[in-house]
């Protein structure tokens, strides 16, 4: 039985077409992951999977990629290079850019960890990736260190910041959430970019319009749950809804999956791989 009526501004993704194909719902690429951390980016894969995304492929540093692919069989993965310190050098991108070439999206950052190679290589895939891209977790925290964190896109962008991201990346460490909610509208306008600011009533905005989300609950405060999303905005992207439309029903469906988990589980136990169990679930709500 569905949870609460739709609410009315939901994006619409049309049903499937008899004779369509993997091709037709889109090649999703996400780059995150380290050692000590690949759980993180095989949520966002398996959430891009449940998202609907046709082609999923996960490039992780090959120190880490055996045990990412024993975790899901349905997404590829692509090794690259690992540094002495487990994450991914500047130079992985030489092996990177082979599969950017037939991605029509991209997702950077969970798990992904910090370095001065990774500064570069986020830095690079934000000014030359055409296609849509999310960016979320130390791929914010890596854009932050740049002068101008947002600014120099390639193509349409969704970053997706809990409160400490945001104000990592905005530069102002005692943000409160009331005033973080009014600068992300700003930021949008500025950079003309989707902002996804978490936490309780996630708020989206693309600068022009906001999205409120009424779906959620505090059983989704545990590790992983963010990772999840960035692979549900990734999925929709895929299946080329614009960038605020993704962002929106990402959300949207990402919150709905935890309003039907925490009738069957308990808002404590709630862990981010229940949420994609769940996401069938809020699937069909929608529908
Ligand atoms: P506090 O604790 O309240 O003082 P970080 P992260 C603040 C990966 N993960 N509202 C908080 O402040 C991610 O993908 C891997 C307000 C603290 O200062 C990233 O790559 C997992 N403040 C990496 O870990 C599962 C908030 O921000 C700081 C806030 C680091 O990401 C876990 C914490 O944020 C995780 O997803 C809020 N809503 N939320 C895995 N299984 O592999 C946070 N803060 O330092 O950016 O750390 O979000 O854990
Ligand atoms: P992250 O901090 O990146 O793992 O993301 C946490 C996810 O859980 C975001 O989608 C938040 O909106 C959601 N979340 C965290 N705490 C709450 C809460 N108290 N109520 C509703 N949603 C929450
Ligand atoms: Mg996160």
């Amino acid at each position: 039985m569905p949870i609460q009526p739709l609410p009315s501004g939901l994006p619409i993704i049309a049903p499937r077409a008899k004779d369509s194909h993997k091709g037709t719902y889109g090649r999703a690429l996400l780059v995150g992951g380290s050692v000590g951390m690949p759980g993180s980016i095989s949520l966002s894969g398996q959430a891009c999977l449940k998202g609907g995304a046709g082609l999923v492929t996960l490039a992780v540093p090959d120190a880490i990629i055996n045990t990412v692919a024993n975790f899901e069989p349905s997404y590829m993965t692509w090794a690259l290079p690992t540094d002495r310190s487990g994450h991914l050098p500047f130079h992985a991108k030489t092996r990177l850019n082979e599969k950017l070439q037939s991605a029509d999206c991209l997702a950077v950052g969970p798990g992904l960890g910090q370095s001065r190679g990774l500064f570069h290589l986020v830095g690079y895939l934000y000014e030359t990736f055409a296609n849509p891209m999310v960016i979320d977790a130390d791929g914010l925290n890596l854009l932050s260190q740049r002068d101008q964190p947002l600014a120099g896109r390639a193509g349409p962008r969704v970053v997706t910041p809990h409160l400490g991201e945001f104000r990592r990346l905005v530069g102002k460490p005692h943000l409160s959430m009331e005033d973080a909610r009014t600068l992300a509208v700003e930021v949008a306008q500025q950079h003309q970019i989707t902002v996804v600011l978490k936490g309780p009533h996630t708020l989206v905005t693309d600068g022009q319009q906001q999205w409120h989300n009424p779906t959620g609950n505090p059983g989704m405060a545990t590790g992983g749950t963010g990772d999840v999303l960035t692979g549900l905005v990734t999925s929709l992207l895929a299946q080329s809804l614009d960038v605020y439309s993704a962002a929106v029903l990402a959300v949207f469906l990402h919150g709905l999956a935890a309003d039907l988990a925490i009738r069957e589980t308990t808002q404590p136990g709630l862990t981010a791989s229940d949420l994609l169990s769940f996401v069938e679930e809020a699937w069909r709500d929608y529908e």
